[in-house]
Formats: C-alpha cells, sequence, structure tokens
C-alpha cells in the first residue's frame, strides 16, 4: 500500500473517529468532519415543504406496476431477544456491552423486541400496504458459534416471520448477514480469516435448504464496505479496529463469502433470486481541478468498484490494487479462482443510497449540502439518480433494487399521539422522484425498501437516531405510526407521487 493511500486512510479513519466522538458529544457539525465547502450543515428539522401529503397524492409520477414498495430491518438492529432460544453472542453484542464503545452504553439486548412482537409488526407492514419487507437473519440464532448443526428454534424463527408475510401478501426478501458476525468465529479471526468465508457459505446452505422453498428473493452480505471502513478503519463499529492494512484483506474475505453463498444457493437447488447489498456513494469532484477529478477516481474506486467489478467483471479495480500495493495483506490473499467464485452470476443488485461524496485534489471530503441527524449524510436526491443510472450504465440491466433509504429525524412523540416528520415525507418525495426519473431513462429499477420500518438500534448511535417510519416508544415499545408512515400509505395505494 503507497504512502499515499496509508496516510488518506488513516486521515478518514481519524476523522471518522473524531466526527464519531464529537456527534457522542453533541459536537456534532463541520468541526467534526474536515473541511466545509459550502455548507448549510442544518440538523433534520421539520421545516415545512411544499404540500407533502396533497401534493404528493397528485398522481403526476406513477412507478410500475408491481413496483415493490417496502421497508426494511436488520436482526441486531430490532430483534432483542438476546438471549433467547439457543442464540449465541455476536460481534455486536460484544461491542455494544464493552464500555464506550455506543451512545449512552446502549445495546440491541432489547432494541424493538421485535422478536416477541414480530405479529404485531405484521400487522402493521399489511396496515401500510407494503409488497415487500427487507429483514435480516440472525447467523448466531441459526448457528450460535457460526458452525455446526442448525439451532432449530432459530429457523423456526424466520419460518414463522416469512409465513406471516406471506399471509398478509407481502415479499419477503432476506439479508443473510448484516454484520452480526458469531463472536466464536470473530474469536478466530473474524473476516480476517478466510475460513469464516467458507463458515458463511455453510451457513448460507442451512439456510437455504430450511427456508429457501419461501424466500423469493436473497441478499448475501450487508454493506461490506461499512465492515471495512467502520469495522476495520475508524474502528467506530465492531469488532472495533484501526487497522488499514487487515481492512482490506476483510473486503476480500468479505466478497469472497458473497460469491460462495450465491453458488450454495445454486447447489442447493433453491429457486430464488440473489445478489450482493451494497451502498454506493456517488463520488464528484469537489471542484473542476485535474488533481480532483483524479483523487475522485480512485476513491471513487475504494467506494464502489472495489465492490461492483469484483462482481460484474471479474476483476478487482486495478487502480486500486496498484494503490494498495503487490505487497498489501489483500493482494497476497487473494487465491487462483477466488474472483470467478465472486463474480458468480447473480440475479440482482441491491442499492443503498444515504449521501453523495465530494473529493478534493488532495483526496480529503468536503460537504456541499444540508446534513441530516446523521453528520456522514448529505441530503442530495440527485445522487440516487446518478448511481443508478451509473450502475446501469457500466454494469447493463441488472435487476435493480433499493434496499435502504432514509434519514434520522429528530422525532418526538406530541402529546396528542402523533409523530410529525415532515423533514422525512420531503426527503423520500424528493428521492422516489429521482429513483422513478432513473426508471424512465431506463433503469430496471423494481422496488424500493425505506430504511427504515421501525426505530431501532443505529449502532454505535444507539438509539438517540431515529430513522423509521414507526416511532417506537421504547419504555412501552409501543408503536406508533409517523406522519411519513401514514404519507407512504398513500403512495403506495396511488403507485406514485
Ligand atoms: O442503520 C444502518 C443500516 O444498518 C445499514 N445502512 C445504513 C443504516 C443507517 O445508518
Amino acid at each position: 500500500m503507497s504512502l499515499l493511500t496509508r496516510r488518506r486512510l488513516l486521515r478518514r479513519a481519524a476523522l471518522s473517529a473524531t466526527a464519531a466522538r464529537a456527534v457522542r458529544t453533541g459536537l456534532a457539525g463541520a468541526a467534526a468532519a474536515g473541511t466545509v465547502a459550502s455548507a448549510a450543515v442544518a440538523g433534520c428539522d421539520d421545516t415545512p415543504g411544499p404540500a407533502p401529503e396533497g401534493g404528493a397524492s397528485s398522481g403526476a409520477l406513477r412507478f410500475p406496476p408491481d413496483f415493490g414498495w417496502g421497508a426494511a430491518t436488520s436482526a441486531y438492529q430490532i430483534e432483542g431477544a438476546a438471549k433467547e432460544d439457543g442464540r449465541g453472542e455476536s460481534v455486536w453484542d460484544t461491542f455494544s456491552r464493552t464500555p464506550g464503545r455506543t451512545r449512552n452504553g446502549d445495546t440491541g439486548d432489547v432494541a424493538a423486541d421485535h422478536y416477541h412482537r414480530y405479529a404485531e409488526d405484521l400487522d402493521l407492514m399489511r396496515d401500510l400496504g407494503l409488497r415487500s419487507y427487507r429483514f435480516s437473519i440472525s447467523w448466531s440464532r441459526i448457528q450460535a458459534d457460526g458452525s455446526g448443526r442448525p439451532n432449530q428454534r432459530g429457523l423456526d424463527f424466520y419460518r414463522r416471520l416469512v409465513d406471516g408475510l406471506h399471509e398478509r401478501g407481502i415479499a419477503p426478501m432476506a439479508t443473510l448477514f448484516h454484520w452480526d458476525l458469531p463472536q466464536a468465529l470473530q474469536d478466530a479471526g473474524g473476516w480476517e480469516n478466510r475460513d469464516t468465508a467458507e463458515r458463511f457459505g455453510a451457513y448460507a446452505d442451512i439456510v437455504f435448504r430450511a427456508l429457501g422453498d419461501r424466500v423469493p428473493a436473497w441478499l448475501t452480505i450487508n454493506e461490506p464496505k461499512t465492515v471495512v471502513q467502520n469495522g476495520y478503519l475508524s474502528g467506530h463499529h465492531a469488532p472495533g479496529r484501526q487497522d488499514p492494512a487487515a481492512a482490506y484483506l476483510v473486503a476480500h474475505h468479505l466478497q469472497l463469502a458473497h460469491g460462495l453463498a450465491v453458488r450454495a444457493l445454486r447447489a442447493a437447488g433453491v429457486e430464488g433470486r440473489i445478489g450482493p447489498a451494497l451502498n454506493l456513494h456517488p463520488c464528484y469532484p469537489a471542484d473542476d481541478t485535474a488533481e480532483a477529478a483524479a483523487a475522485t477516481r480512485l476513491y471513487d474506486g475504494y467506494e464502489n468498484r472495489l465492490y461492483l467489478d469484483s462482481v460484474f467483471t471479474g476483476a478487482y479495480p486495478q487502480d486500486v490494487l496498484a494503490d494498495l500495493g503487490a505487497d498489501s495483506r489483500m493482494v497476497r490473499g487473494i487465491r487462483d479462482g477466488d474472483l470467478a467464485v465472486i463474480a458468480s452470476p447473480v440475479d440482482l443488485l441491491a442499492v443503498q443510497y444515504y449521501t453523495p461524496i465530494y473529493v478534493t485534489g488532495q483526496g480529503t471530503t468536503v460537504r456541499k449540502w444540508p446534513t441530516s441527524g446523521a453528520e456522514w449524510q448529505q441530503i442530495y436526491p440527485e445522487g440516487m439518480y446518478d448511481i443508478l443510472t451509473r450502475v446501469t450504465r457500466d454494469y447493463g440491466p441488472i435487476p435493480l433494487t433499493i434496499t435502504e433509504n432514509g434519514l434520522p429525524c429528530p422525532d418526538t412523540l406530541a402529546p396528542d399521539g402523533t409523530v410529525d416528520d415532515t423533514a422525512r415525507i420531503d426527503f423520500l418525495r424528493d428521492h422516489f422522484a429521482a429513483a422513478h426519473r432513473a426508471i424512465l431513462d431506463g433503469v430496471p429499477l423494481e422496488s424500493y425498501h425505506v430504511w427504515s420500518l421501525l426505530d431501532n438500534f443505529e449502532w454505535a448511535e444507539g438509539y438517540d437516531q431515529r430513522w423509521g417510519l414507526v416511532y417506537v416508544d421504547y419504555p412501552t415499545q409501543r408503536r406508533v405510526l409517523k406522519r411519513s408512515a401514514h404519507w407512504y400509505r398513500t403512495v403506495i395505494r396511488n403507485n406514485g407521487l
């Protein structure tokens, strides 16, 4: 890895750590994230947008028939029941119980108690009119230590969930891994250990054989980039490492695990479709200089092409490999045949879009748009159009699903029992419109899952950030539809804006 890259990675890790610290101490904002070009760094406020309810239902933007309007969650963020029915510990149990790692010391021990309240949550989904629900399966519920015989009680939970979705006319979309690696595998080296990828293939095989007859769409690894960047560069996610050399070996093993899961699905003879779930960030030069253009190209390699090219072209991007260096742990860790496994044909690509990135000639990043309640998120709906059209242009007409898009708002439950999150309505309306325009321009987008169905455990931010369409009153676990949920129900009913 070149000196420049190492410096840049360490700087990025340091910035993220600084930002995370600043957020914890309430100082989120310009100072926390380095240079700010022209930022109106607004919180996610409730400034009313143009006629969000009436306007949204005017029928002006109609989506394709059968468009899969949905919402998304993940196991550790909502399930709770951390010690029940044979569930083993995951890296997030360990990390969140370590003092100082999460805001307020929050853990996912109870979360939104979905493990016990899933039937109520299924009814909520039906009431919203959802056509698709994207959730994740907790590996350590299926194999407490990440290997060996499956835990039938864990499989039964997901079977009940999936059957409940079908009973309500909602299509299940299951993610195999959303960051909650069994702790026993972490103890054996985690994603730095190539064997973890093999274990993942075996776990996937168990799940496919148990649920493959009733889950039509599968996603392999959720946001491998976040594991790499937050888990191994900034260290503010589990397992809390700051080790750039390990980080990209981890990236390779995550990609390998993806490919092994795809092969396991085919080998199991299961009908369902499968693909990766990637958080893609459109990268733009911060100014018109040649230096900014060059730095943006490499930045894009680390943010997007590392994960896309390997799956869709069977090769890692040359500029990234060159930048990492032939002696890097990642490059030395690539074995003959690995890229063929990683590039095993997939049926769909799940895109998660939250923010653009603006890159300077020095390889630093700047803000150009207002942020949400998450300091890393700039609100730029046009980025949704750009990333969808770019993926289609560069990799062909692979069916796309948006599996995450949303923002955190400072939602509060009013005395009259309502939650007014107008800013979320504005955000979603603008992003839906951008996605609609991409469809008109030929992007084969099939479905859109808002992040998130419920307020939940937002990782290092604990329960402070509320991302849900549905408010969760944690002391009572009461669910309250936010104004955005009512609005979304109308969008779904009208199949458009
Ligand atoms: O909550 C997360 C989710 O688990 C993965 N994608 C981003 C979301 C918001 O930070």
